[in-house]
């Protein structure tokens, strides 16, 4: 239908009709693209069902990733790529008298993520469709994703982010696979001959009713499900009203409080409400996805004995860990097995990965809370550290004196990562020195009584959404010197390196990055009214606000080149942009500071006169993936520079290196295996080591005091966060404590001199376009590793056990 232009103009002036009852020439933009979106689900649904056909009738085993954060972007685009329709549908538009990239605007962008983790997830499913193989989602549809941003006056501001008040055209309801949940309760065995019958008689039941959406699949004819679960009553009205003796307000209150468990993302979490509501969430969406996964299950399978042959479930960080209990409890309670035997299915079926370091972001739910919410999981979850800590005791028993730091349950708290590491065949971390130092820090016990279990999987990113569709200009330049196989092949991409000194690439790629800079700058100009130079360096750091991301370094050597400029008639810089994109959690009240101060230094910086010209600072608001897509093809610079042994990996520092911008970093996560592959001359590595932090970290020794006192440019800059010189007195507090009261956790005094001096290699390479492009080029020639279908082809084989299927 897309592919014969005349024959897509006529079904889609039909289908308009139809779907608004008026005339193509009254539609608004948003009509327009409802239409177009709901042709090419459409027309995706036969491969879709035909796909999951192809999977049952070949018994292929299927892998479902459970995550609480699918950090998806927009699909049209997307879609219409994966189905080799792209340049048909344009025309064809075009002829109608619209044009796609407006209407590609109109698409509410499903913002169902924090950052990293969950974007992770979105390019984790792209490549599994991609590659042909088995792999689908599973999740929650919260009626808001992440809040939207606004900066007010230098503050951050949140906004709800209402993305499905136009409906949603990518998703398909359906009722008739929701499976109800129960909370809360009271549990009792009654004894039949010789072994137990549960009985649960749960306080509260949720209806989980399912929407599924396509994953299409790049040219092949997969597409792949993501099912992501909405909260309901079980009950209909009548029913209701009856339960509340014909109350109607008390029927609304207890429709609304079901409603809560999938309104929103992540939230607030510091009352004891909001626990209980997150780890309501949690249970409801593993819950529901078991259940729907085990019910396909047993309609062609008479036993589970072989189940992790037939499937795989991976799970997302510490979040869904509840699956591990859930799954115990089905194939004990209701299938019968014995606890040995469900212990080993459950084990060969699950897989951990662990997401971060961050002591804070490692769950341990108080006992009380979580044995009221699920009491039958609590009672399976206390017979599963009791064996464990038995296993200990008889096996390791060495390790005995450590029992508090590697049973399951201890000090009333339940430690979800002890549990993930424990009931899974697999744990693993996101970047080499990641997974290095799970192994010898924080896991190390673990590590030692199951070493087999730990492995790494390098983090990836789709190359198909973040350079094919966002920087086409680009994608197609390497096509021409290379050929295109590197689309299907993405470790291909290193043929371009051995162009790297030939001057009509460098030429045109600059050519290129020039233009994608003019875009950006007219969408600056657009969304902040600041003008910007797109022959300055674009240098970039768009990520979560955190301090260990040290958005802060960044500021405080803006604040630097500022005095510079002002005050040294002779300093000479390469005109730069500084660009900022970051959200901070609503609660976090150090990170909305930064802001803040980003914020200051821009309205300092750009209304002068005298250093404007040479440096202009832009916070664009409400970073997310649709904006992510225009900043990364526009960058020079990528700045990635958290502290030594604190990021994970990293996945945005791969982005803008297949997007020929060049790094300053840190040596830390990901930004250590970018190194290894573009070697020391083609990227601006800086400060501490990883062993040099983890070193003050266990011994001490560092004195945030004496850096200050002893680097009088420093000393000035942090000084002028709160006398007066530069802004009200006492402007700045809490980043001049962090830094000076509190010593400086980050060891942001201690690096800045280092950082000071990549920066200033940077300015000079600059200078020479034929080096500069030369190592851009040796970047994306040698980005195609970072590809997430080279991480998925990894975990397809070494975790999952997963193979590709014809389809
Ligand atoms: C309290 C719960 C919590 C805490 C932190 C939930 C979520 C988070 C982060 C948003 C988790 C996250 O995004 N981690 C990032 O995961 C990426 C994918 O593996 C890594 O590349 C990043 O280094 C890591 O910070």
């Amino acid at each position: 239908m897309f592919k014969d232009k005349e024959k897509f103009k006529k079904r889609f002036n039909e289908r308009f009709v139809s779907m608004h009852g008026k005339a193509l020439s009254e539609a608004t933009e948003n009509d327009v693209y409802q239409t177009l979106a709901y042709m090419v689900r459409e027309y995706v649904t036969s491969d879709w069902m035909h796909t999951k056909e192809t999977y049952i009738h070949k018994k292929s085993k299927q892998v479902y990733y459970f995550s609480l954060e699918f950090l998806l972007g927009r699909f049209l685009y997307n879609n219409l790529l994966s189905l080799d329709v792209l340049e048909e549908v344009r025309e064809g538009l075009e002829e109608l008298g619209y044009d796609l990239a407006d209407l590609t605007e109109e698409e509410p962008e499903p913002g169902l993520g924090n950052g990293g983790l969950g974007r992770l997830a979105a390019c984790f499913l792209d490549s599994l469709a991609a590659l042909g193989l088995p792999g689908h989602g599973n999740g929650i549809r919260y009626q808001y994703g992440l809040f939207k941003q606004k900066i007010i006056d230098g503050y951050q501001v949140e906004l709800p982010d209402n993305w499905l008040k136009n409906g949603n055209m990518w998703e398909i309801r359906r009722p008739d696979k929701a499976v109800d949940i129960p909370f809360g309760g009271h549990v009792w065995l009654e004894e039949v001959d010789g072994g137990y019958r549960v009985h649960h008689e749960p306080a509260e039941i949720v209806r989980a009713v399912p929407y599924d959406m396509p994953i299409v699949g790049y040219q092949n004819g997969v597409v792949n499900n993501l099912r992501l679960w909405s909260a309901e009553s079980p009950y209909d009205d009548d029913e209701l009203l009856h339960q509340h003796s014909g109350n109607y307000k008390d029927l609304l209150a207890h429709k609304q409080s079901i409603q809560t468990i999938s309104e929103f993302l992540y939230p607030d979490d510091t009352t004891y409400e909001g626990k209980v509501l997150r780890l309501k969430q949690q249970y409801f969406f593993v819950a529901a996805g078991l259940r729907s996964i085990l019910l396909s299950h047993k309609k062609r399978n008479a036993s589970f004995k072989q189940l992790g042959n037939q499937i795989a479930i991976h799970i997302n960080d510490t979040h869904p860990v509840v699956a591990i209990p859930e799954l115990m409890r089905i194939l004990i309670d209701e299938e019968g097995y014995e606890w040995e035997e469900a212990w080993r299915i459950t084990k060969s079926v699950m897989s951990f990965t662990n997401h971060t370091l961050l002591a804070e972001a490692l769950e341990r739910w108080p006992v009380d809370l979580f044995r009221n919410l699920l009491p039958r999981i609590y009672q399976i979850v206390e017979e599963i550290n009791r064996r464990f800590c038995q296993d200990v005791l008889d096996n390791y028993p060495h390790l005995a004196s450590h029992m508090q730091e590697i049973a399951i349950i201890a000090d009333e708290r339940i430690n979800m990562a002890n549990l993930a590491v424990v009931g899974t065949h697999s744990t693993n971390g996101v970047a080499q020195i990641h997974t290095e130092i799970l192994k010898q820090r924080e896991m190390r016990l673990f590590y030692e009584m199951f070493p087999l279990r730990f492995n790494n999987k390098t983090n990836g990113i789709t190359h198909r959404r973040w350079f094919l569709l966002s920087n086409p200009q680009l994608a197609n330049r390497v096509t021409e010197a290379i050929g295109d196989s590197w689309i299907n092949h993405p470790s291909d991409l290193q043929k371009l390196t051995k162009w790297s000194e030939d001057r009509q690439l460098q030429q045109d790629i600059k050519q290129i990055k020039l233009e994608n800079k003019q875009e950006l700058a007219r969408l600056i100009e657009a969304e902040t009214g600041i003008t910007v130079d797109p022959y300055s360096i674009f240098d970039v750091q768009v990520k979560r606000l955190h301090a260990y991301k040290r958005q802060l370094l960044n500021a405080l050597h803006i604040h630097s080149l500022y005095y510079r400029l002002k005050e040294d008639k002779s300093f000479k810089m390469t005109p730069r942009t500084f660009i900022f994109g970051a959200k901070a959690a609503p609660g976090y009240h150090y990170a909305k500071e930064v802001i803040r101060y980003i914020n200051a230094l821009a309205k300092l910086i750009n209304s002068d006169p005298e250093v404007s010209p040479y440096m202009k600072v832009v916070f664009l608001e409400n970073y997310r993936v649709s904006l992510a897509e225009k900043i990364f093809p526009a960058s020079d610079v990528s700045e990635q520079i958290s502290t030594a042994s604190y990021e994970a990996s990293g996945t945005g520092n791969m982005k803008f290196m297949m997007n020929g911008a060049l790094t300053i970093g840190t040596l830390d996560g990901a930004n250590i295996e970018i190194r290894d592959e573009v070697e020391d001359a083609n990227i601006f590595i800086f400060g501490l080591t990883p062993q040099e932090v983890m070193n003050y970290k266990k011994y001490g020794g560092y004195n945030a005091y004496d850096q200050y006192s002893s680097q009088p440019e420093l000393r000035r800059i942090v000084d002028s966060l709160v006398d007066g010189s530069l802004f009200p007195v006492g402007e700045f507090q809490a980043i001049y404590d962090s830094l000076i009261t509190y010593n400086d956790e980050y060891l942001i005094l201690k690096d800045f001199q280092s950082y000071q001096q990549a920066q200033e290699r940077i300015d000079r390479t600059y200078q020479n376009p034929e080096k500069w492009y030369q190592m851009v080029i040796v970047n994306i020639g040698k980005s195609g590793v970072f590809s997430s279908d080279r991480t998925i082809k990894e975990y397809a084989n070494a975790i999952w056990n997963i193979k590709p299927v014809q389809v």
